[in-house]
C-alpha cells in the first residue's frame, strides 16, 4: 500500500514513521510513505495556502485551488474526471465520520490513500464535497491540524497490511477492545513484588483454567469500571474462552 500525504508541514512527518513496526514494513516494501509540500501547488510568490471565510468568523481556512492541483497531480486520472476506486481520498478534519478499527480494516483493501491534513480553522468545503471520498476524524477532542491524525491513520492502516506484522506481535487475531467489546486483562511481569505490590496470586499458580478465569473476570471488572461504554460480550465468544 501507499500513502501520500497532503500537509503544509512535511517536516512533521520526519520522526513517526521512523522506527518501529512501520519504519520495518517500509524497509520490507509493504508499503510507501510519500510526503507532500501543499505549497508546492501554489501560484503565487508568498505560495498561499490560505484565505478569510466568507460571511466573516474567526481565523483562517485553507483554500481550494491548491488541495485540487495536489490531488489532481497525485492522483492524475481526477483531472481527466475519472476515479480509480482503489486509490481514495481522504480529508482529515474535527468534523468527518470517526476513523475505527472496522474503518482502519475497510480502508486497508485499497491500493493507495491520499491523506488531506486541514489545518488553521478548517478546509473548505468543496473539498469534502468534491475532492475527497470521505472525511474522516480520530476522536472528539480537537488537535491543531490533520497531521496528527494522519499519523494515526498510517499506523493503524499498516499494521493491518499482509506482511508488516512480525509474528511476535501477530495482527492473526487483531481484535479491538471495542469491538470484542471488553479490554485486554491486566498483565503483570517480574518482579513478583515490587515496592510492596504483589502481582495476583493466581497468575503465579501455573494453573492454567484457574488462570483463564482470572483473567476473563480481571478484563470484565476493568471494563466495567474504565469503558462502561463498551458492549458486555456474550459469554459464548468472550476471548479468554479460547483455548490458546
Ligand atoms: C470553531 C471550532 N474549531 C476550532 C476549535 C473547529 C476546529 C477546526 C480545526 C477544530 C480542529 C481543527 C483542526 N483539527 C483537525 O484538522 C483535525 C482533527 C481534530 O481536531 N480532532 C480529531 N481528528 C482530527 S483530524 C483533523
Amino acid at each position: 500500500m501507499t500513502f501520500h500525504v497532503l500537509t503544509i508541514f512535511p517536516e512533521f512527518f520526519r520522526g513517526p514513521f521512523e522506527h518501529g513496526v512501520i519504519a520495518r514494513g517500509r524497509d520490507a516494501g509493504k508499503l510507501e510513505i510519500r510526503i507532500h509540500n501543499l505549497r508546492d501547488w501554489t501560484e503565487d510568490r508568498h505560495k498561499t495556502v490560505d484565505d478569510r471565510p466568507f460571511g466573516g468568523g474567526e481565523g483562517m481556512l485553507l483554500k481550494p485551488e491548491p488541495l485540487f492541483a495536489g490531488v489532481e497531480t497525485i492522483f492524475a486520472e481526477r483531472a481527466r474526471g475519472e476515479r480509480d476506486p482503489q486509490r481514495r481520498v481522504i480529508l482529515l478534519s474535527a468534523q468527518g465520520r470517526k476513523f475505527d478499527q472496522a474503518a482502519a480494516r475497510r480502508l486497508s483493501e485499497a491500493a493507495e490513500l491520499l491523506l488531506i491534513c486541514g489545518r488553521y480553522e478548517g478546509v473548505d468545503e468543496r473539498v469534502a464535497e468534491h475532492l475527497a471520498d470521505e472525511e474522516l476524524t480520530v476522536g472528539d477532542y480537537v488537535l491543531s491540524g490533520g497531521e496528527l491524525a494522519a499519523a494515526v491513520v498510517i499506523d493503524v492502516i499498516a499494521r493491518l497490511l499482509p506482511g508488516v506484522l512480525g509474528n511476535a506481535d501477530s495482527a492473526v487475531y487483531e481484535s479491538f477492545e471495542g469491538e470484542s467489546g471488553v479490554l485486554d486483562c491486566p498483565q503483570y511481569t517480574r518482579p513478583a513484588e515490587f515496592r510492596g505490590w504483589r502481582v495476583p496470586e493466581t497468575l503465579l499458580s501455573g494453573n492454567h483454567e484457574q488462570i483463564r478465569r482470572w483473567r476473563k473476570q480481571a478484563a470484565l471488572a476493568k471494563t466495567a469500571r474504565l469503558r462502561p461504554d463498551l458492549e458486555a460480550t456474550s459469554p459464548d465468544d468472550f476471548k479468554y474462552d479460547r483455548k490458546n
